[in-house]
């Protein structure tokens, strides 16, 4: 584990993530309070949205594992062996064996901001492949990182599974793919996962289960506000809504409040109407077209497109 990763996350005097509180801080005084989705991922909230991936209702991870499975072959063609592996967001890399069983790399380098959670997955994936070198980096990926020494003559591969670009819009997803770019050089390529357009109803369904899993993962957002930027909000007294806006071909993630309420977070007064929400995350939703012109702004220029049998999920093989 790099020493030198621990240094992208920025503490103050009381060991308070400043970028958090400045994001939550910003975003509180908006007129649409909005919270940006990365901050939903600390360790309770990776938890949470691993709980999510078992859902009935959250079908892209059974479908963009479905790809991953059938697909073998065409990895192993289109990719081929020796080249690193760089994951964006690695999560616990419950995907990764499916890509890295298929190709034959060189190395394996999990970037993540949620640095206990990077160091597991990246002991359990190590464990599943004796003998690949894996370079753990924590970091937050939005920025070009730079690679580790050890992989720096190695052509890449991004890997970016779980349509988490879908999290962004659309200008800040063209930004991503741009500094990926740049963080993997010429000659690599990405391998991107992007969930798809569909009848609003399964998406709803998808983003508020009925188990209460998404609700959970949702809420733990205030429950982290709270515990990290010394808040008050009265979590019970919010709800989960999940809301398709068709717009702009998205999911939205809101906690609303269930009456007026007054809170303080980090010394600073804030209130909500009966009904007023805090937008907490984005989940775009692509048809072909938006996909590639999205890809090509980046940089990257689309090879292969596969779907799950389903048609609800693709991946996309891009090359820089
Ligand atoms: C982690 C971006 C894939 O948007 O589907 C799941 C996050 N939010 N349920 C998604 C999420 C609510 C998820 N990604």
């Amino acid at each position: 584990m790099s020493e030198a990763g621990l240094a992208y996350v920025e503490l103050d005097e009381e060991g308070v993530n400043k970028a958090f509180r400045q994001d939550v801080l910003e975003g509180l005084a908006q007129r649409q309070k909005a919270v940006p989705a990365r901050w939903l991922y600390d360790d309770a909230g990776s938890q949470l949205f691993e709980d999510i991936t078992d859902v009935p209702e959250y079908y892209p991870t059974r479908a963009e594992r479905e790809i991953l499975e059938s697909r073998q072959q065409d990895f192993a063609r289109l990719i081929g062996p020796g080249r690193a592996v760089v994951e964006f967001g690695s999560g616990s890399s419950v995907k990764t064996p499916l890509l890295l069983g298929a190709i034959d790399p060189a190395a394996y380098v999990p970037l993540d901001i949620a640095g206990d959670f990077l160091r597991a997955a990246a002991e359990d994936l190590a464990a599943k492949f004796p003998g690949l070198p894996v370079y753990p980096v924590e970091a937050d990926f939005m920025k070009p990182v730079k690679l580790p020494k050890e992989v720096a003559e190695l052509p890449k591969l991004g890997f970016f599974p779980g349509s988490t670009i879908g999290n962004m819009v659309a200008r800040t997803a063209v930004d991503l793919l741009r500094s990926m770019r740049e963080t993997l050089g010429d000659g690599s390529k990405l391998l991107i996962g992007m969930d798809l357009i569909k009848d609003p109803d399964v998406l709803i369904a998808a983003y508020d289960d009925s188990r209460g899993i998404t609700a959970e993962f949702n809420l733990n957002l205030a429950r982290r506000i709270n515990r990290e930027l010394g808040g008050t909000i009265p979590v019970d007294r919010l709800r989960h809504v999940a809301r398709w806006n068709d717009t702009f071909a998205r999911i939205e993630m809101h906690l609303e409040a269930q009456e007026d309420l007054e809170f303080e977070v980090s010394g600073r007064r804030f209130a909500m109407q009966r009904g007023e929400t805090i937008h907490t995350e984005n989940s775009h939703k692509f048809d072909r077209r938006s996909q590639y012109t999205l890809l090509l702004a980046g940089g990257w220029t689309p090879e292969e497109r596969w779907l799950d049998s389903g048609d609800r999920f693709s991946l996309i093989l891009a090359s820089a």
